[in-house]
C-alpha cells in the first residue's frame, strides 16, 4: 500500500511533546538534514510556549543512531513481506491450534490514538482475543478504577485552568516538579499571583516537596488513613456540603463510618500516617477553610496495592464538600504518558471494550455492529501482571509488544525474560534496535521497525482531556512504518482487509470518533461525535480540543473544560458514589531479612527506559548513574557512605547502585529510579526488583513498596572512560553509560587496581598514541588516547571510595580542537580554569560550582542567578534546585 507522506514544505510544524501527560505544544523547525530546532508553542493551552528540560532537548533525540530501521525475523534482516508473513502466519496457526485467546497484545500509553484504536479493534473484534493490556495498567489503571467507582465513568472532571484558579493545591504521590514540570510551573505561578498554597503528600521530600508550603512526609502506603482522617474532620467541623451530598451522591453514611473507624480524629490520623499532629491539623484546617482546592494525584497513589482506594479516599473528600466540576476545584489525576488518556478512550485496557464501553451485553452488541466484527469478545481479558504470569504458565503462546519496554518496566522483569523464551511467537514493534525487550528472544522473534515521534501523524490526549495533534516533520527513515499501517497489513493478511482498509490517520480518527458517538445520546461521557466527519484538512489544522465534543449542542465545536458542574454523573441514577475504603496496609510487610521499603520512580531529565532521553548529552548530565537514596540513620546502620555503592536485594533479584544519603527520605525507606536497563548499566535495573502485587480492584501493581535489603559493596577502583563511539565495558565491571558531548561516557568500578587498569587500557587502543599519568602508589592512573591531533578517548582510574570527577574531562572531550593546556589538565585532573561542577541547568549546561559562585558573588535570588549565569532561564525545571542552593551558598559565604 502507499504510505501517507508528510508535508515537509511547511517550515514550522506544530506538534505535541511525546513525553509526559501535560501534553505541551511544540514548534518543530526541521533543518532538512534530519535535525530539528525545538521551541514551545505559545498558542498551546497546556504550556503557552514553555517546555521543560526533556521537551527542550527533543532535537537531540531524533537522530537515527540505535534505530531499528528494517524488520528482522529471528535476528536476521527480513523484508516486510517476510516479517508480516511470519506474524500473520504465526497468529493464524496459534489461533487455530490453541484458540485466539492464546494471543496477547501488550500496548502503550505512548502509542497515538489511531495506532491504539487499530490494535484494539484488531484484537478484540477480529482476532477475537480479550488479552489486550497496556503499560497504562502500571500507570493509570487505579485512577481509572477510582473514577469509575465514583462517577460511573472514567472521567477527569476538571482542567488545567483549575490550577490557575485554586487557592489550595494538594499533590498526593506526585513529584510534579520533575514529572509534570510545566504544570508545576503553572502552580507556582498561581501561588505568586493569588497566594495559592501547595501541600505535598509523599514519603520523600522531593523537589516538589521542597517547594511546598507544607510537606507531609507520611509513612509509605498510609494515604487512605490521611484522607479518611480528613473526611472525619470535615464532618466534625460542619464543613460538608449537605445539599450536594443529598441531591447528587449515594453511599455517604457508609463511607463516613468507615473513615471514622480508620481515623477517628487528628491524633489517630497522625499515628496511622507517622506524621506529627500539628502537621495533620494544619493540613486539615487548610483544606476545611479553602473552597477552591485541587487535589492532584499520581503514582504514589496509583502504583499501590491500595491504589484504587487511595483515589477514592481523595475523591470522597471532594464529593463531601461539593468541590467538583467548578472552577478552581476537583480531584485531578495527573496522567503520566502523552497518550495515557487516548489509550483509555479507545479501550486499550483489558477490562474495557472500546470508546469507554465495557462488557454489558448491549455494549458488546453495539461495538460488534459498529465494527461488523466477526469475532467480538464478550468479557474482560487478563491484566498486565496476570497476562505475563499466563505467559510463564504457557497459556499465552503469542505476544505482540508495541511501544513499551516491559523487560525493564514490568515488575518481576527477570522472570518475564525467562518466560518469553517459551513463546511460540514474540513480536516487538519498536523504534530502537537495542532495547532490552527488543533483544529478548522466543521460539520465533519478529522485530518490526516503527515510526517514531516527528515521523508519524495522529492524536494524543493529555491529562485534561485535551486532544492535540502530533505531526510528522521528518521523512520516514529506513523501512520504518506507522504502527497502524503495520497492524492493518497483518489484518489484511488474516482476511480482514475490508475492516482495515485505512489509508491515512484521519480515516481512523473519524471512525474512532464515530464509535464514541454511536448510539450515545449523552449516556456515555466519552463522545467525539462532533468530529466523526472531520475532513482531512480540518484534521491537519486540528486545534487542541477538550472532549466531550458531541454532534449537537453547545459543545459540538468547542469541546468542554469541566464536567459534573450540574451534579449529574454517569451511574444509572446519575449520582456519584462514595466508596468505603480500606485501612492502610502494605501489600508485603518488611521482614528481618528485608527490613526496608523500596520505593521506585523518576528523575528530572530521563524518560522511562531511556531509549530516547538517553541519546541527549544535556539530559544525561543531571544524574549519570543509577542510585539509591537512603536516610542518614539507615546509612550509618548499614555502613553506607554517600557516593559509595550498595547492593539492593529483593526476592526478585538485585541491583548495585550509587548511594545518595539524604534526609529527604524517611528512615526505613529507600528510593531508586526506574530508568536504567541492561542497555545503559550493568547492575542498574532497579525497576525489575519490584514484586508488583496488584491492587484488587484495578490490577495495578504495587511499585512503590517492595521489601528490600541493602548492604555496602566495595570496589577497588573507580573511573570513567570517554570514547567517540560506544565502547562495550569488559565483563566483570560495574558500569553505567551516558551520552556526552562528542561521544559516549562510561562510569565504571572494578575489582582491579590502577596497575591492571593501565595494562588493560593499553590493550584497548592498539595503534594509538597514549599520554599517561601514573601513580600506582596512590591507585591513580589517567590516560588520554590520541589519533594524530584528535583526542579519541580519555580515561581516569582512582581508588574506589568515590567516583572521580569527570566534568573537566567531558569539557575537553567536547571541544573540537584540543589545546596544550587541556592536554595537561586531562592528565593532571586539575582544570586550567575553574570547573563548572556537576550540571544543574541542563538547558544551558550550567554547573553547580558556577551557580554557587554566582550566589557567592551576590546573586541572592533565582532571578539574579539566572541573570548572572543563565541557569534556570530556559525551561525552569532546575529552579527548585537553584532555590535550594541559595540558602546553603549564602550561609557558606557568610561563614
Ligand atoms: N522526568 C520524567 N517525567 C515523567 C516521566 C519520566 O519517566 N521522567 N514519566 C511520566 C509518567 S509515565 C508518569 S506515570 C509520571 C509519574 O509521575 P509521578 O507520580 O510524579 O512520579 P514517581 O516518581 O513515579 O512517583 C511520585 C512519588 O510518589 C511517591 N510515593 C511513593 N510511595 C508513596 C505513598 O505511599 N504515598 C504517597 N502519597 N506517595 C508515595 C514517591 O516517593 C514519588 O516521589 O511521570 C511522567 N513524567
Ligand atoms: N519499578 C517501577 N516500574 C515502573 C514504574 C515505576 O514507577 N517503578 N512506572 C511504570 C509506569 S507509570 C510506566 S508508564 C512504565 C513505562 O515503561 P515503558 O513503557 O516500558 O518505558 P518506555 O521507555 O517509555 O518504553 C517505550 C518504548 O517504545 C519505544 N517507542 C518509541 N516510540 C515508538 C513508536 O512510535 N512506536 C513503537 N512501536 N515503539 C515506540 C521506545 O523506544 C521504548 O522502547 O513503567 C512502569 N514501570
Ligand atoms: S512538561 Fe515537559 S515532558 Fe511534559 S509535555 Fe511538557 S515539555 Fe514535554
Ligand atoms: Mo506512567
Amino acid at each position: 500500500m502507499s504510505l501517507p507522506t508528510p508535508d515537509l514544505s511547511a517550515p514550522v510544524v506544530k506538534t505535541t511533546c511525546p513525553y509526559c501527560g501535560v501534553g505541551c505544544g511544540v514548534l518543530a523547525t526541521p533543518d532538512g538534514r534530519g535535525g530539528v530546532a525545538i521551541a514551545g508553542d505559545p498558542d498551546h493551552p497546556a504550556n503557552f510556549g514553555r517546555l521543560c528540560s526533556k521537551g527542550s532537548a527533543l532535537g537531540e533525540t531524533v537522530d537515527l543512531k540505535d534505530r531499528l530501521l528494517s524488520p528482522t525475523v529471528d535476528g536476521q534482516a527480513a523484508t516486510w513481506e517476510g516479517a508480516l508473513g511470519a506474524v500473520a502466519g504465526g497468529l493464524r496457526k496459534i489461533a487455530e491450534q490453541h484458540g485466539p485467546d492464546a494471543i496477547a497484545f501488550y500496548l502503550s500509553g505512548q502509542l497515538l490514538t489511531e495506532d491504539y484504536y487499530v490494535a484494539n479493534k484488531l484484537a478484540k473484534g477480529f482476532l477475537g482475543t480479550p488479552h489486550v493490556d497496556t503499560n497504562s495498567r502500571l500507570c493509570m489503571s487505579s485512577a481509572v478504577a477510582a473514577h469509575r467507582r465514583a462517577f460511573g465513568s472514567d472521567t477527569v472532571p476538571g482542567c488545567y485552568e483549575d490550577l490557575d484558579e485554586a487557592d489550595l493545591i494538594v499533590l498526593v504521590g506526585s513529584n510534579a516538579a520533575w514529572c509534570h514540570p510545566i504544570l508545576f510551573r503553572r502552580m507556582l505561578d498561581a501561588r505568586q499571583r493569588r497566594g495559592t498554597k501547595i501541600v505535598t503528600v509523599d514519603p520523600r521530600r522531593t523537589q516538589t516537596g521542597e517547594e511546598a508550603d507544607l510537606h507531609l512526609g507520611l509513612e509509605p502506603g498510609s494515604d487512605t488513613a490521611l484522607f479518611s482522617g480528613l473526611m472525619t474532620y470535615l464532618a466534625g467541623q460542619g464543613k460538608l456540603d449537605g445539599r450536594f451530598i443529598e441531591e447528587h451522591t449515594a453511599g455517604f453514611e457508609g463511607a463516613l463510618e468507615r473513615a471514622r473507624q480508620i481515623a477517628p480524629d487528628v491524633a489517630a490520623t497522625a499515628r496511622a500516617t507517622g506524621l506529627a499532629e500539628a502537621e495533620v491539623q494544619a493540613f486539615f484546617d487548610l483544606f476545611a477553610r479553602t473552597e477552591r482546592v485541587v487535589t492532584g494525584f499520581s503514582q504514589g497513589a496509583n502504583q499501590s496495592a491500595q491504589g484504587t482506594d487511595k483515589g477514592n479516599a481523595i475523591i470522597n473528600c471532594h464529593l463531601a464538600t461539593g468541590r467538583i466540576g467548578r472552577p478552581g476545584m476537583g480531584p485531578l489525576s495527573l496522567t503520566g504518558q502523552p497518550n495515557a488518556m487516548g489509550g483509555r478512550e479507545v479501550g486499550g485496557l483489558a477490562n474495557m471494550l472500546a470508546a469507554h464501553m465495557h462488557f454489558a451485553p448491549e455494549e458488546v452488541d453495539r461495538v460488534r455492529r459498529f465494527w461488523r466484527a466477526p469475532n467480538i469478545i464478550t468479557g474482560e481479558g487478563m491484566k498486565a501482571v496476570a497476562l505475563f504470569e499466563a505467559i510463564e504458565r504457557g497459556k499465552i503462546k503469542a505476544l505482540w509488544v508495541m511501544g513499551t519496554n516491559p523487560l525493564v518496566s514490568m515488575p518481576r522483569a527477570d522472570r518475564i525474560r525467562e518466560a518469553l523464551r517459551s513463546l511460540d511467537l514474540y513480536v516487538v514493534s519498536e523504534a530502537v534496535a537495542n532495547s532490552d525487550s527488543a533483544r529478548a528472544t522466543a521460539k520465533k522473534t519478529v522485530l518490526l521497525p516503527a515510526l517514531a515521534w516527528g515521523e508519524k501523524d495522529g492524536t494524543v490526549t493529555n491529562s485534561e482531556r485535551r486532544i492535540s495533534r502530533q505531526r510528522a516533520f521528518l521523512e520516514a527513515p529506513g523501512q520504518a512504518r506507522a504502527d497502524w499501517v503495520i497492524m492493518s497489513d497483518v489484518a489484511r493478511r488474516l482476511g480482514h482487509g475490508e475492516a482495515f482498509a485505512y489509508t491515512s490517520a484521519v480515516e481512523i480518527f473519524r471512525e474512532h470518533a464515530a464509535l464514541s458517538g454511536f448510539e450515545n445520546d449523552g449516556t456515555r461521557d466519552f463522545d467525539l461525535g462532533g468530529l466523526s466527519e472531520i475532513g482531512a484538512s480540518a484534521y491537519d489544522r486540528h486545534l487542541p480540543l477538550q472532549w466531550p465534543v458531541p454532534k449537537r449542542g453547545p459543545e459540538a465545536k468547542r469541546g468542554r473544560a469541566r464536567l459534573f458542574a450540574d451534579g449529574r454523573f454517569y451511574t444509572f441514577d446519575r449520582r456519584a458514589r462514595f466508596v468505603a475504603v480500606q485501612p492502610p496496609a502494605l501489600a508485603q510487610p518488611v521482614t528481618a531479612e528485608r527490613p526496608l521499603v523500596l520505593n521506585t520512580g523518576r528523575i528530572r531529565d530521563h524518560w522511562h527506559t531511556m531509549t530516547r532521553t538517553g541519546k541527549s548529552q544535556r539530559l544525561s548530565a543531571h544524574r549519570a548513574v543509577p542510585f539509591v537514596e537512603i536516610h542518614p540513620d539507615d546509612a550509618a546502620r548499614y555502613r553506607l557512605t554517600d557516593g559509595g555503592f550498595a547492593r539492593v536485594t529483593t526476592e526478585l533479584g538485585e541491583a548495585i547502585l550509587e548511594v545518595t544519603v539524604t534526609d529527604g527520605i524517611r528512615p526505613g525507606s529507600i528510593f531508586a529510579p526506574m530508568h536504567w536497563s541492561d542497555m545503559t548499566a550493568s547492575h542498574g535495573r532497579a525497576a525489575a526488583l519490584a514484586r508488583g502485587i496488584p491492587d484488587p480492584v484495578s490490577g495495578q501493581p504495587e511499585l512503590k513498596a517492595t521489601p528490600a535489603a541493602i548492604e555496602a559493596v566495595a570496589y577497588r577502583s573507580r573511573g570513567y572512560l570517554l570514547t567517540r563511539e560506544v565502547h562495550a565495558a569488559p565483563a566483570g565491571w560495574w558500569w553505567a553509560r551516558a551520552t556526552v558531548e562528542g561521544g559516549s561516557g562510561l562510569l565504571f568500578a572494578t575489582g582491579e587496581g590502577s596497575r591492571e587498569m593501565a595494562l588493560a587500557v593499553r590493550g584497548m587502543f592498539p595503534g594509538h598514541e597514549l599520554a599517561e599519568y601514573v601513580d600506582h602508589a596512590r591507585g591513580l592512573y589517567r590516560c588520554a588516547v590520541y589519533a594524530g591531533d584528535r583526542l579519541v578517548a580519555a580515561l581516569a582510574v582512582a581508588p574506589g571510595e568515590r567516583r572521580p570527577e569527570w566534568e573537566l574531562a567531558k569539557g575537553v572531550f567536547a571541544a573540537p580542537a584540543i589545546e596544550a593546556m587541556d592536554r595537561r589538565s586531562l592528565l593532571s585532573g586539575r582544570a586550567a580554569t575553574a570547573s563548572a561542577g556537576p550540571v544543574i541547568c541542563a538547558c544551558h549546561g550550567v554547573g553547580l560550582d558556577t551557580i554557587n559562585a554566582a550566589i557567592g558573588a551576590g546573586a541572592g535570588s533565582v532571578e539574579a542567578v539566572g541573570a548572572a549565569c543563565k541557569a534556570g532561564t530556559n525551561c525552569g525545571s532546575c529552579i527548585p534546585e537553584i532555590r535550594k542552593l541559595l540558602p546553603q551558598a549564602l550561609a557558606r559565604s557568610a561563614a
